[in-house]
């Protein structure tokens, strides 16, 4: 799948990515209103990742429900909306907008590592956390993903509320929080100065907590963070996700890593003399 916060800006884009092989698509998290963002810079290249703090930059969910309506007319896999709020009203109603215009689900951002009264401040408030979850499933009759954050004590805490909460299926991970320092100017990179770490670099601590996840509850996790490759991608099926999410990768692979993942993947079934994905699905929890 693509992962959210990457390309999934607009209909034209989703599709592009869908032709290049993913199976499904989730787009760039959405609110209720409109958001500008933080100013420049927003990203930044470091060793083995991209630190972000693009702000939640969004149109807000009436002007995006034109393009998941004109997306989900064209596209030919599953569309999955990223959705953010304030509360569990604005969850609740920006999901429910967003499957008025042909989200096939929705994955709930209450994980955004800097973004104040959204995002992972949703995430750690287990109270609030239920009761967004809760009540977006009660509004809308599509699978609710809810993408989890690294930065907590005990990821497999948080999924456990959330699944009691209703959740179908959880993505993990959100970015990781963190920082880089302009050496010249003796100032923070970003604009607003801490952002969150995608890419190779965290890619152990990702795998490390579907791991954790998978020992705790059962619903499908889908792998998130620094997938580059079919090797990638096995690790986190063995370590207990259902599927995975690409999205640091197409800016350093290009967007033929899709396609590459895929053909790895199945390679190495082939070669185990496994029959299907499903058959290694968590496997590495054997004793
Ligand atoms: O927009 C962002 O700055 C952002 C979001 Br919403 C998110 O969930 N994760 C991230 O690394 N950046």
């Amino acid at each position: 799948m693509l992962a959210s916060g990457i390309l999934g800006y607009s209909a034209e884009t989703l599709e592009s990515i869908a032709e290049g092989g993913a199976g499904a698509v989730v787009t760039k998290s959405v609110g209720l209103k409109p958001r500008k963002g933080y100013t420049n810079p927003t990203v930044v290249q470091v060793s083995c990742g991209l630190i972000n703090a693009m702000g939640l930059p969004n149109p807000g969910i009436d002007e995006f429900a034109e393009e998941i309506r004109e997306a989900r007319t064209s596209l030919e896999v599953p569309l999955i909306v990223s959705v953010y709020g304030y509360s569990e009203e604005e969850y609740a109603t920006v999901a429910r907008k967003a499957v008025e215009a042909g989200a096939d689900a929705v994955e709930l951002n209450v994980s955004c590592p800097h973004v104040k009264e959204t995002g992972s401040e949703i995430g750690q408030d287990l109270e609030i956390l239920a009761k967004v979850v809760s009540k977006v499933k009660s509004t809308i009759n599509r699978p609710v993903f809810v993408k989890l954050s690294p930065n907590v004590t005990s990821i497999a805490d948080i999924a456990e509320v959330v699944v009691k909460a209703g959740a179908d299926a959880l993505t993990a991970i959100n970015t990781v929080k963190a920082m880089a320092i302009d050496t010249e100017t003796t100032i923070p990179i970003l604009s607003n100065r801490v952002g969150g770490l995608s890419g190779q670099a965290i890619k152990p601590i990702a795998l490390r907590c579907v791991y954790d996840i998978y020992e705790r509850v059962k619903v499908p996790i889908i792998g998130c963070g620094g997938v580059t490759d079919w090797r990638d991608a096995v690790e986190f099926l063995l370590a207990g996700a259902s599927a995975v999410q690409i999205g640091t990768a197409i800016a350093t692979e290009g967007p033929g890593v899709f396609k590459a993942v895929s053909h790895g993947i199945e390679e190495y079934l082939k070669v185990k003399g496994f029959k299907s994905v499903k058959e290694i699905v968590g496997l590495s929890h054997r004793s």
